[in-house]
């Protein structure tokens, strides 16, 4: 049964044309929906197969978003059991043993496939990386802009770090003869087709141009040591480092090559900006991640009133490595800067703390902000768009004070 979900962004996309083309500029009532665990599941959700336990994950549907208190007095990178899950339909069961990457198309001299051996036999490079998707953040368009947008409500929950260990992409491509005119490669899931509001839009694809996938992309076959777990791309998927995590497509099984541009449904109709603040026919297709920022607090975290409390959180940006980050207790009037520590990986995240002293009991509202080696710095606003991506503004963290 195909995954239909009146929320998603393919039945936005195409509400948004009719709109548009009935000239009515009304919102859809499309704002975010609580994301509360579902009850009466058990600890699973559609189509993902490792346990969701509710104190680890939020699910929105086929995904799942990680609590950002599961990341306290945990070390650099996500454990694989905690890692958020984004999956258009489900997770496919695969064997190894059969598996192929198959590579083909108009770029490749002598396209070839590779069995998992073969990829395992190659020479291998670990990275640790951050796949984040594009809607990370996308609820709080609604919270905090009061402004409706459509698909999942993720809250800060939809990134994640791990070590990757894999073959460069660029190694694959070589070795099946990449022509100098090639331009785009277009990774394909074995995933099913992806299908909302009656629409079939393939099987999970997006092009990346020829100069990314030769600079730092891997096809990955562990993830923090291990095989890759089935959610998450087994037997292989890519790691796109710095883009936005569509990109990382999972369980790949062949890769087109070509001399002329490729298009998919994920670089023409999902994954730009559209709204009032873009062209008709949207945005470039979204690449790059801006940075931001989190607590590793519970979403209304409670805190004792009259203690010193040190407070943890992590930052990262698509652009490269945190510079600063920097902490408001007073809603932004003042601003402090937090303590950076441990690794600070550019594709990655960077940690940091800083202790408050909280005197008053009630709700107050903790603000971070970072600022990445290119000197890009949150707003205290993002400019909408109709699929709320990137949403890359401070994040306004509710916590409650009480007393001890
Ligand atoms: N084949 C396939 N690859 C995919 C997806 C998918 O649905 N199918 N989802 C993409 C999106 S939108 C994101 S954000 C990342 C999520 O990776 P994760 O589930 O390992 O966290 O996988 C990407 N790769
Ligand atoms: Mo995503």
């Amino acid at each position: 049964m195909p995954y239909e979900n009146p929320k998603d962004e393919a039945g936005h996309r195409r509400a948004r044309t009719e709109r548009s083309a009935g000239g009515g500029r009304e919102r859809l009532r499309l704002a975010a929906v609580g994301g509360e665990p579902i009850s009466g599941e058990g600890d699973g959700a559609p189509g993902i197969v490792k346990p969701l336990p509710p104190e680890l994950f939020i699910r929105h549907e086929t995904n799942a978003e990680m609590r950002w208190e599961a990341m306290r007095d945990v070390g650099y990178h996500v454990p694989n059991d905690r890692f958020f899950v984004r999956s258009h339909t489900s997770t496919p069961i695969i064997d190894a043993a059969t598996w192929r990457l198959e590579l083909h198309g108009t770029g490749l001299r002598t396209p070839r496939s590779f069995s998992y051996e073969e990829l395992l036999a190659l020479p291998s490079v670990t990275l640790d990386v951050a796949i984040e998707c594009a809607g990370n953040g996308r609820s709080l368009f609604a919270t905090q802009q009061d402004q409706e947008v459509s698909g999942t409500p993720w809250r800060m929950g939809g990134i994640g770090v791990a070590r990757w260990r894999g073959v460069p992409l660029a190694m694959v491509l070589e070795r099946a003869g990449l022509t100098p005119d090639a331009v785009d490669v277009m990774p394909r899931g074995l995933d099913p087709d992806y299908v909302a509001d009656g629409v079939d839009y393939g099987r999970v694809r997006r092009p990346i141009p020829v100069s990314k996938a030769l600079k730092d992309v891997i096809l990955a076959y562990e993830m923090n040591d291990q095989p890759l777990p089935p959610d998450h791309g087994y037997p292989v998927r890519l790691v796109v480092p710095s883009w936005i995590g569509l990109a990382s497509i999972k369980w790949v099984g062949d890769i087109e090559v070509s001399t002329s541009p490729l298009t998919s449904p994920w670089n023409t109709e999902f994954y730009r900006m559209f709204g009032e603040a873009y062209p008709p026919e949207g945005s470039a297709p979204l690449t790059v991640r801006g940075v931001r920022s989190t607590f590793e607090l519970p979403w209304e975290a409670r805190l004792t009133a009259g203690r010193t409390h040190l407070l943890y959180g992590r930052a990262w940006s698509g652009n490269g490595r945190i510079a600063g980050v920097e902490v408001s207790f007073d809603d932004g009037v003042t601003w402090h800067r937090t303590q950076l520590h441990g690794p600070q990986v550019g594709p990655a995240w960077t940690r940091w703390h800083i202790t408050w002293h909280p005197q008053q009991t009630g709700p107050h509202t903790l603000l971070s902000r970072a600022t990445d080696e290119t000197g890009a710095v949150q707003p205290m606003r993002t400019t909408p768009n109709d699929y709320g991506y990137l949403f890359d503004a401070v994040v306004r963290h509710p916590v409650t004070v009480v007393n001890g």
